[in-house]
């Protein structure tokens, strides 16, 4: 597939929570997930077993030929208790992991923050963003100088809506609209995280954000009030501060503190853009009665509704297949931030199916996507890189083992892996593309 050029990267995403397990060795102090159990009765003491497999999981990435991975540092593996002492035996590990990394030629990419927050700290807490600066500066001095590439946050959208908003994922509280200072807390840790960051030298600085493109389910007012509402606080609450400085109309007042200097902060800037894309969301106005989305109970007040999208090919997670989505995000993002877009990174993308071995519907999944990012980049949005959501099968949050997500299989008895059909297609679209 041309469109791309050799430079561009090739690679895939996984988070510590999801894969690592060894949930207390070594030092690992417990966060907000610890003693949670998902819909399906499993939690992620195990994981995938990462920890003690890397690498393997490294030779992996080695066979698939990617340019870089995105991992998730563990932060109370580095601090157990969120903040004060530093666990050397922890950070030990990530030196492992990134040396392992560069001696297969693979560029790490982690993550500071993958929502596995430590359970002595709290994103209500306006002090959570200085020891999250904190945090960032600790690592930083350590793997700085074999780390190209940081992300500072992952999906602060989905951090407050589903953990603090709706109560789905953990610390599970159901805040509602009260979320919104969680929101701000996130976004002012990321901002201080990035002083952090460049305080040590790094100059490749990044955010990976969730965004969706909205369509308006119905043509009422209603509708397309509902539809506006959704897109502001899911995309613009929190991409437009990191980007322009400003919040939504609307939003700055309900934030806690300074605003206008935290915004100051807020906006630090990054040098690229991290989006994770899955699908587009069909929103409208409520009806009454309990409103739920992909399983997942929302309040009954809400003053939206999500629909789901007919006429698409769905994942096993319920979730509509749109390639075309990711190109009409990019191109309506570019369009929004003009100059103030740094270069995109797609962070994240995949789907989940039960495929054990020949998931030829995550091959059309993943080929049409990559088309949807180079038809963008051919209407001049500037993509630098591509990663897979996932390179193995994971444990995904309230949903635990049931959705795959991986280009490898897990075998969740023994954790055994075994590479998919789309690994070997991903492995072979590298090489193409770099041919
Ligand atoms: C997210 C998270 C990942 C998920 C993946 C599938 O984007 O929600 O970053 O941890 O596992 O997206 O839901």
């Amino acid at each position: 597939m041309s469109g791309f050029s050799p430079e561009f990267l090739w690679g895939v995403s996984t988070s510590a929570l999801q894969i690592e397990g060894a949930f207390d060795t070594d030092g690992r102090g417990p966060s907000v997930w610890d003693g949670h159990t998902a819909k399906d009765g499993t939690d992620a003491r195990v994981a995938t077993g990462h920890y003690d497999r890397y690498r393997e999981d490294v030779a992996l990435l080695a066979g698939l030929g990617v340019d870089a991975y995105r991992f998730s540092l563990s932060w109370t593996r580095v601090q157990p208790s969120g903040t004060g002492a530093v666990n050397q035996r922890g950070l030990d590990f990530y030196d492992r992991l990134v040396d392992e990394l560069a001696a297969h030629g693979i560029t790490p990419v982690p993550t500071l923050f993958h929502w596995d927050t430590p359970s002595t700290l709290s994103w209500q807490d306006r002090d959570t963003a200085d020891r999250f600066a904190e945090y960032a500066a600790i690592v930083a001095d350590r793997l700085g100088d074999r780390v190209p590439r940081w992300i500072t946050i992952n999906e602060p959208a989905e951090v407050t809506l589903l953990g603090h908003a709706i109560g789905e994922h953990a610390p599970g509280l159901k805040l509602v609209f009260d979320a919104l200072p969680v929101a701000h807390h996130l976004l002012l840790g990321h901002g201080k995280a990035v002083r952090a960051l460049r305080a040590a030298g790094a100059d490749q600085i990044g955010v990976a954000m969730s965004h969706t493109p909205v369509w308006t389910a119905g043509d009422t007012d209603e509708d397309r009030f509902a539809a506006d509402l959704y897109d502001g606080i899911m995309n613009h609450l929190f991409a437009d501060p990191v980007l322009t400085g400003r919040y939504p109309e609307g939003f700055a007042e309900a934030m806690p503190g300074p605003v206008d200097d935290d915004l100051a902060v807020i906006a630090s800037p990054v040098d690229w853009y991290g989006i994770n894309y899955y699908n587009p969301s069909l929103v409208g106005a409520p009806k009454p009665g309990e409103a739920s989305y992909a399983g997942i109970d929302l309040p009954p007040d809400l003053p939206f509704e999500l629909h789901d999208i007919p006429g698409y090919p769905h994942t096993a997670f319920d979730w509509p297949v749109v390639p075309d989505g990711l190109r009409e995000l990019l191109v309506s993002l570019r369009d929004r931030y003009g100059d103030r877009l740094p270069p995109v990174v797609i962070t994240e993308n995949g789907c989940s199916y039960d495929d054990p071995v020949d998931d030829t519907r995550r091959i059309e999944y993943l080929d049409g996507h990559i088309r949807a990012v180079a038809a963008a980049m051919s209407e001049g949005v500037d993509v630098r890189g591509y990663f897979v959501w996932s390179l193995l099968d994971n444990w995904e949050w309230a949903e635990g083992f049931r959705q795959r997500f991986g280009l490898v299989h897990v075998d969740y008895d023994t954790l055994k892996r075994t590479p998919k059909a789309s690994y070997a297609w991903y492995r072979d679209h590298i090489r193409a593309a770099k041919a």
